[in-house]
């Protein structure tokens, strides 16, 4: 078939689609999300998520006042040459304002192209490689005995994997641990709230709640903890050292990952499987994580990571070194990032998990979706495209309300990492 054959729709099943408008839902339907809506001349629309919790209006304007107008009239399926136009043409390149903007026209664009071609998305990325994607919960209370019981309430609901957070005895709010009985919503409207820490209490804590936890569980439930970025590298080994009678599923984000080396001294004193990346954005913040296996699993979120597009490169690429995904899920990265996160883990050979901390009912209303979990697995449906859409007149009674997440201080002050 000559080129020239291939502009004409009619004989060459061409996608010649033209992107002709695209504009920014942003609401608060219990949290602030902000979601692009791209809409073409073939009356195909796509949604894309651009959450970015506690900085949503700077995504909201990179997109609105620079993004936006370079789209309109280009061609969604063209989801590569768009993505390298929006990260190479930018000049200025990376960060999670960026890369959530960019991942909010790709994901759209991935959701245009499913419906386009009346097939999910998943099967434009390999077809599924499993029946469903295994999911991990959260699970947290005050003391130990509340959390166990955390624990076996999601066991009961089907789970077979649970993330187990505690109240550490002495400190008044510790990481991951709802106030008040809510359920856990780490952005408060207002100010950034203040919490304390202190590491020492913690690692003489955390051997005896996962003592309990594994006691109290058995031994086929995995169970996973989040460190949140709160130790040095000795004493994430120190940690990863005292839980290995727990054989957990994963350690995450045990130090700040700006020093991706910190993560061999880690490796050198434990087995305990590691995972990080919710905070990156591209793959120069984990390359060398990953290559040189100092992870097991990557976390970087289809939302704040650029995107489908290099999601599915990050994956192959961690393939290599046996690193699988275990993409970030909290209820900060709307239904639509759960749904991509779900197309490419059904996909994707080196799936690990994926998190799930189910949205509210609210927000459901507002995003209705295919994807379903059942028996500890979930599944991203059979519509075409992502599955997810906006129902905008619920989402206009939720305006945006600025919040903030939290910030930490040790006992003695000092600001440290939340
Ligand atoms: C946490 C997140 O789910 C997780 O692993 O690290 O809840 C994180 O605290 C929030 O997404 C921050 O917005
Ligand atoms: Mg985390």
């Amino acid at each position: 078939m000559r080129i020239e054959d291939v502009s004409s729709t009619e004989d060459s099943g061409t996608l010649l689609l033209k992107i002709v408008a695209a504009r920014l839902i942003v609401c608060s339907p219990g949290r602030n999300f902000v979601t692009l809506r791209v809409d073409t001349d073939e009356g195909v629309s796509g949604l894309g998520d651009a959450t970015l919790n506690g900085r949503e209006l700077a995504v909201a304007s990179y997109l609105e006042d620079h993004v936006i107008p370079c789209l309109i009239g280009r061609n969604p399926a063209q989801t590569e040459e768009v993505w390298q136009y929006l990260y190479r043409g930018a000049y200025w390149r990376r960060g999670p304002i960026t890369m959530t903007a960019i991942a909010a026209v790709d994901m759209a664009l991935w959701d245009i192209k499913g419906k386009a071609l009346n097939t999910p998305v998943y099967n434009l990325l390999g077809g599924a490689s499993r029946h469903g994607c295994l999911v991990y919960a959260h699970a947290n209370g005050a003391d130990i005995a509340e959390t166990i019981d955390s624990v076996q309430k999601h066991v009961a609901e089907g789970y077979l994997a649970v993330r187990a957070q505690a109240g550490v005895p002495g400190i008044a709010s510790s990481y991951g641990v709802p106030k008040g009985g809510k359920p856990y919503e780490p952005a408060e409207r207002g100010l950034p709230s203040e919490s304390l820490w202190s590491t020492e209490r913690y690692l003489n804590f955390a051997p005896k709640l996962f003592e309990e936890l594994r006691k109290a569980a058995g031994e086929n439930l995995h169970l996973l903890h989040d460190v949140h970025h709160r130790l040095t590298p000795i004493e994430a080994a120190r940690l990863g050292k005292s839980l290995e009678p727990y054989h957990l599923f994963w350690m995450e984000d045990p130090v700040p990952a700006e020093l991706q080396d910190g993560f061999a001294l880690i490796r050198s004193h434990t087995t305990v499987p590691l995972a990080t990346g919710e905070v990156f954005n591209t793959i120069w913040d984990c390359k060398e994580l990953i290559e040189r296996q100092l992870i097991d699993y990557i976390r970087m979120a289809v939302v704040h990571g650029g995107g489908i597009t290099p999601a599915r490169k990050v994956a192959d690429f961690a393939a290599l070194y046996h690193v699988r995904t275990g993409y970030h899920g909290a209820t900060d990265l709307s239904p639509v990032t759960m749904a991509a996160a779900l197309h490419l883990g059904l996909a994707v050979h080196n799936f690990g998990i994926q998190e799930h901390m189910p949205h509210s009912g609210l927000v459901d209303e507002v995003f209705p979706h295919e994807y379903r979990f059942e028996a500890g697995y979930m599944h991203p449906g059979e519509k075409p495209g992502l599955g997810v859409e906006i129902d905008e007149s619920r989402a206009a009674r939720y305006p945006y309300q600025r919040a903030y997440l939290p910030i930490a201080r040790k006992l003695d002050g000092t600001l440290t990492d939340w």
